[in-house]
């Protein structure tokens, strides 16, 4: 099998036993013990009769996969589509609050602009939630360039996020699983991959307040906007290259301190690519397991760090436990197989 197969697999599958284990502790408050974890983990599923089931984040991965698969090329109105059949199809799955109305507002008016609806959420400021990102990785494995990566995410996140958090969240955890798909482990270089990411949020962060400027000119943005907050990500970014550079053992305390664990992109996001370069450098099991540890938005988290982690792997070493244990990795590896078809012919 070719090594970038494997990769492609490693991310997929990645993704969805992150979401799965995960999903056991979604919105614990506080951090949790690694033995805790661990013991969940490593053992107790092993008495599972049923499935470990996935949530939303993997339903819109999968939505993402099969219009990608059906149409061939990427499509954002067809992505919405998707979006709202997943949603109806199975609407038990996990979902944020808010989600569910833009949902509902694309079946019921179906309009020209997909992202019409998203745009008028929270008094036209858009959902700064995690759920664009934590369903981005299709688009990673599926484009050519790292702009073409930024273009179809940012695309793909106006369906449902308009608020630039949410939006930039998607693009860096859509850069981040694209840049690790490349390399070769066991030798991470975590500066050099931070390094990368902080010019693409730069770059993004400074696109945007350019173009705040310009509406603020044009007197529809007031300078109290609670919706701009500049060099949000650029900065966690930094303070992400300090803290692994600082060489002594980081409490999960002083990470969710940091990074935050909830469900606002800007903080899922960091804690995700984190807990990647922290103990993903070390096995992909580590990396899922911490980034449940760190609590919160758990089966986000862990998808997220479980797809950077997976595109940097492979599928071979993702544990045998996890792939046996978790629903819809059979489907996830096939959707892998059509998306590097997909992208070979390209
Ligand atoms: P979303 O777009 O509904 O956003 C999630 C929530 O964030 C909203 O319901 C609001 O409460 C809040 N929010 C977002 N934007 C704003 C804003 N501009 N102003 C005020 N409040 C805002 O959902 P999503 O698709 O982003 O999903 C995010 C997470 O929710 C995912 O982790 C998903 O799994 C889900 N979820 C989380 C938990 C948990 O406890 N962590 C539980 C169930 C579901
Ligand atoms: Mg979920
Ligand atoms: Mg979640
Ligand atoms: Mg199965």
């Amino acid at each position: 099998m070719s090594k970038m197969l494997h990769k492609f697999r490693g991310t997929l599958v990645g993704a969805l036993v992150g979401d799965c284990l995960g999903s056991n502790y979604e919105g614990v408050s506080s951090t949790l013990p690694w033995g805790e974890v661990t013991d969940y983990t490593l053992e107790r599923i092993k008495d599972e009769k049923e499935p470990i089931h996935y949530t939303d984040d993997t339903a819109m991965t999968r939505a993402i996969c099969k219009s990608l698969t059906e149409e061939k090329k990427y499509d954002n109105r067809s992505m919405a589509k998707a979006f709202v059949q997943e949603f109806f199809k199975e609407p038990g799955r996990g979902y944020g609050a808010a989600v569910g109305t833009v949902f509902k507002r694309l079946r019921d008016t179906n309009p020209e602009d997909v992202t019409l609806p998203a745009r008028s959420q929270f008094d036209g400021q858009g959902s700064y939630g995690n759920g664009a990102a934590m369903r981005i990785s299709p688009v990673a494995l599926y484009s050519r360039s790292s702009s073409e990566v930024q273009k179809n995410a940012q695309e793909n996140a106006l369906i449902t996020h308009a608020h630039i958090n949410g939006v930039n969240g998607a693009v860096l955890q859509a850069e981040a699983v694209f840049k690790a798909l490349p390399l070769e482990p066991p030798n991470l270089n975590t500066d050099k991959f931070i390094d990368d990411l902080l010019e693409v949020a730069k770059k993004l962060e400074e696109e945007y307040e350019e173009s705040s400027k310009e509406k603020e000119d044009g007197g529809h943005i007031s300078t109290s906007s609670p919706q701009k907050k500049p060099f949000l990500y650029f900065k966690k970014l930094k303070e992400m290259k300090e803290l692994l550079n600082k060489g002594e053992t980081l409490e999960p305390e002083t990470v969710v301190e940091t990074f935050g664990n909830g469900i606002r992109a800007e903080e899922a996001v960091p804690a995700a690519i984190f807990s990647f370069l922290h103990k993903g450098r070390e096995s992909f099991q580590e990396s899922v397991n911490y980034a449940i540890s760190l609590g919160g938005d758990t089966d986000t988290i862990a998808s997220m760090a479980g797809a950077i982690s997976g595109a940097y792997w492979g599928v071979n070493e993702i544990p045998e436990l996890w792939k046996s244990k978790c629903e819809g990795v059979e489907e996830a590896i096939e959707f892998a197989n059509k998306i590097f078809e997909l992208k070979e012919e390209r």
